[in-house]
């Protein structure tokens, strides 16, 4: 493997996660995110969902065969000693069932859960079937997860987030259901002119806060998000501050996202920050 001209070998971040076909969230996001930060980034796919700009962006959505995500699974963890894995979209109970199992066959020091709900592309069954899967199975194996504002009411089951205070509650009420940490974003459609999101531990709440950048969504956000938290926890750096510095990082994207012909400007920030 390559090192590091100072001989050190380089940290390894792996990621368990969809192929989004426009490169604007999903694995590719993930895997540019950790070589952005400067870390080897290994990865597994689990679905390929391809936008149809003939049918208004609409999602296409394909699953991996649960043996071919499990046989992934077994070349990353037999090639590399991985100790730090991001769960992306997963899609389907088969495949959450079969990610479950294969987590649980190692410890590892950090799951990094971001609980992808959205999923077009599916009947409503089997997406409920897939978010329930997710709720049980996923994510009390994570020791982060980081929900946005429709993931945090979903899986706290409040009906409205509005502000500080209601993040709060809604991480309370996601710390039950077993991660250690729980990153809830405000994001855009949180009211006021500023990006929120709370860090909650389980005893304290810490709160953090930057400047809204413009009025619109920006695809691979909360990807970069997640993955970003999961390079740093590999190079050694604790939750909170892994937090902060994903957050900067995202940020940073967001202010150079790049145009696309899909529905939303992709977060851009090309090149090594290493
Ligand atoms: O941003 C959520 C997300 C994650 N992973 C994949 C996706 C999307 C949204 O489109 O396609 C593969």
């Amino acid at each position: 493997m390559h090192r590091d001209t100072d001989g050190a070998a380089p940290h390894i971040s792996y990621v368990i996660a969809g192929s989004e076909a426009t490169g604007g969230a999903g694995l590719q996001v993930d895997l540019r995110t950790f070589q952005q930060l400067g870390v080897y980034g290994v990865g597994t796919i689990t679905c390929i969902v391809s936008f149809d700009p003939k049918a208004d962006w609409a999602h296409r959505f394909v699953p991996v065969a649960p043996q071919v995500i499990a046989d992934q699974i077994e070349a990353a963890t037999s090639a590399h000693d991985l100790d730090v894995v991001k769960i992306g979209m997963l899609g389907t109970p088969e495949t959450i069932a079969v990610v479950a199992n294969a987590l649980s066959a190692q410890t590892w020091r950090h799951i990094v859960v971001d609980p992808v709900l959205i999923c077009k592309g599916q009947e409503p069954g089997a997406a409920l079937d897939t978010d329930n899967g997710l709720r049980t199975e996923i994510l009390p194996l994570a020791t982060v997860v980081t929900p946005n504002l429709f993931e945090a009411r979903t899986l706290a089951g409040m009906e409205t987030i509005e502000n500080a205070d209601d993040l709060k509650e809604a991480a309370r009420r996601i710390a039950d259901l077993g991660p250690r940490y729980v990153v809830v974003k405000g994001g855009m459609d949180l009211p006021g002119d500023d990006a929120v999101d709370i860090v909650y531990d389980g005893s304290e709440f810490t709160e953090l806060r930057s400047p809204k950048i413009g009025d619109q969504r920006v695809a691979g956000a909360g990807c970069t998000f997640a993955a970003a938290i999961t390079a740093e926890l590999a190079r050694g750096t604790d939750v909170l501050d892994a937090v902060r510095v994903a957050k900067e990082f995202t940020r940073a994207g967001i202010t150079a996202s790049i145009a696309t012909r899909a529905p939303q400007p992709s977060i851009g920030l090309a090149g090594s920050l290493s």
